[in-house]
């Protein structure tokens, strides 16, 4: 690689190609035109989302279907600030987004003079919040900067990073010297840990898989694994999908069921992995597996988190499976028959909470084929529905804010999957509230030409705070949100618009709408006596 001469907007943006970066993200401002000049001529896509926010959901999106980080670039001070709670968002479920933005220039005061965008600590804000977080001070540093963040993002546990570049160093020229992609080793336990873990696996007649999001990377050797030890496989919302849902082994997604607690009692070993085991996916309550409890974590810092394993593994999780694979031996056990047994239990579980919900999933299900992609906002017919009652049957499915649990999450997320896999079916599912932080990103995703059916499922209001309100006998107050034209709305912005009059329908409206020109925004109410 040669040296070359280059502003320092160039060089972010070479460094970024040489990366294997395809698609970015964001929305040019004063401050950061000169990574926008560079990326005019860098045969790099630009999706332009409306507001920063949806761009980085939409980076993260992109990111999860891809398996590949996204690249979300904003202006500076307010813009990345708009992105910050994204950043957020991907910390929380461990996705590889790199947010780049342009910061004060080198010799600022950084004492509030007034400068244009200027945040008290822009740097500071987006570093309390992101997994690796660097600010250049020269152009010469540009390409180790990005091969530094693209190292974090994608060794051990994937997190976001955050690229700061002064503004004033983004059209200064210096002599620029390319740094290639650092190759990152493949973690693996010791041997003797894998051993000790085999043996457990051996001794046990009731094994059960738990994965979660970490597990999406390892799905051909979840599945052998899974299929060598006769264990019936749950996962997390962020797993959903790894293992088919219509294996004989698999018994869907949503450890919150009261069910699993019984499986899990039953059980007598429990293999979790890729998961946190955290309170967003168990909302009855931790699990209880002590001394029972094998657990495969990239991140050591994560690997006891929440439950304390009888045998910790740390390793990427493919090559932690294949291992144990190779030392574990086959059970033949009686698998098939427990998961089926556990799965009619756990749908009986599934199908009370997803009730209202249940005939729109059906409904769904008949439009879909085995690659679909739900992208799923914090809404209820997404958690308390399509969670457990819409299978899926790929790793890298279910887009869900499961940490966070931010509003305005499944539309963007939705346009950065589509862009990572054109040739899959991608589906957006909101609640009226939802939807209205992020509805301008349905202009985006008409302009960039996306047939993505975004289905509103409308309770006329903020339903799951209204609930919460009735339940603690207090007021109703501030979440009725009336009644809005959303079909008129999505036309506006440049999409096809529909309203249903019965949950049925949705199946035939996605089907219609998977094969149109652009995105299809599908109203539906909720009736009343659902
Ligand atoms: C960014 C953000 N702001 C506020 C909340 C709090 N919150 C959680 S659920 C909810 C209501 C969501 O309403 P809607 O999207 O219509 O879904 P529904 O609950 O009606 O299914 C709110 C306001 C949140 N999760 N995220």
């Amino acid at each position: 690689m040669t040296v070359e001469k280059q502003t320092g907007g160039r060089a972010l943006v070479t460094a970024l190609s040489a990366h294997g970066v395809e698609v970015v993200f964001g929305i040019p401002g004063t401050h950061n035109l000169p990574i926008y000049a560079a990326l005019a001529e860098s045969g790099i896509t630009h999706i332009s989302p409306r507001h920063e926010q949806g761009a980085g959901y939409a980076a993260d999106g992109y990111a999860r279907v891809s398996g590949r980080p996204g690249v979300c670039i904003t202006t500076t001070g307010p813009a990345i600030l708009n992105a910050a709670a994204a950043a957020a968002q991907a910390y929380s479920d461990s996705v590889p987004v790199l947010f780049i933005a342009p910061g004060l220039p080198l010799g600022h005061p950084s004492n509030g003079n007034g400068y244009l965008h200027e945040v008290k600590n822009q740097f500071g804000a987006m570093d309390s919040i992101v997994g690796h977080s660097q600010r250049v001070t020269s152009v010469e540093e540009i390409p180790l900067a990005v091969a530094q963040c693209f190292a974090a993002m994608t060794t051990g546990r994937p997190r976001p990073a955050y690229l700061e570049v002064p503004l004033d160093l983004l059209d200064a020229c210096a002599d620029v010297q390319p740094v290639p992609p650092v190759q990152v080793p493949v973690m693996v336990p010791s041997p003797d840990q894998v051993r000790a873990a085999a043996e457990l696996i051996a001794a046990a007649s009731r094994p059960l898989l738990i994965a979660g999001g970490g597990s999406c990377s390892a799905a051909g050797q979840l599945r052998d694994f899974a299929e060598t030890i006769g264990a019936p496989v749950i996962t997390t919302a962020n797993g959903k999908g790894v293992l088919s849902e219509e294996h004989p082994l698999s018994l869907g997604a949503g450890l919150h069921h009261p069910t699993v607690a019984d499986l899990v009692a039953d059980a007598d070993l429990v293999i979790a992995v890729g998961t946190e085991l955290a309170p967003s996916d168990l909302w009855i309550g931790p699990l209880r597996a002590e001394g029972r409890l094998i657990r495969i974590d990239i991140d050591p810092t994560s690997v006891s988190t929440n439950a304390v394993a009888t045998i910790a593994l740390v390793g990427d999780s493919g090559a932690t499976l294949a291992a144990l694979q190779n030392s574990a031996g086959s059970s033949g056990g009686s698998g098939v028959e427990r998961a089926a047994d556990w799965r009619k239990r756990l749908r009986v579980d599934a199908e009370h909470e997803g009730a209202r919900y249940v005939s729109l999933c059906a409904s769904l299900d008949k439009s879909l084929d085995e690659g679909a992609i739900l992208s799923a906002d914090s809404a209820m017919a997404c958690y308390y529905g399509a969670l457990s009652n819409l299978p899926l049957h790929q790793p890298r499915s279910f887009l869900y804010p499961t940490g966070l649990g931010t509003l305005g999450y499944g539309l963007p997320a939705a346009i950065g999957a589509k862009v990572a896999a054109p040739d899959r079916q991608v589906v957006a599912m909101l609640g009226d509230g939802g939807v209205m932080f992020t509805v301008a990103e349905l202009a985006a995703a008409a302009e960039a030409g996306l047939a993505i059916p975004v289905i509103i499922v409308d309770n006329g209001g903020y339903g799951e705070i209204r609930n919460e309100m009735v339940d603690r006998g207090e007021a109703v107050h501030a979440v009725e949100l009336g009644s809005l034209d959303f079909p008129a709305l999505a036309r506006s912005l440049g999409c096809h618009g529909v309203a249903l009059s019965s949950a049925d329908e949705v199946g035939d409206a996605v089907r219609w709408a998977l094969d149109a020109d652009r995105p299809t925004l599908i109203h539906v109410r909720e009736s009343e006596d659902e």
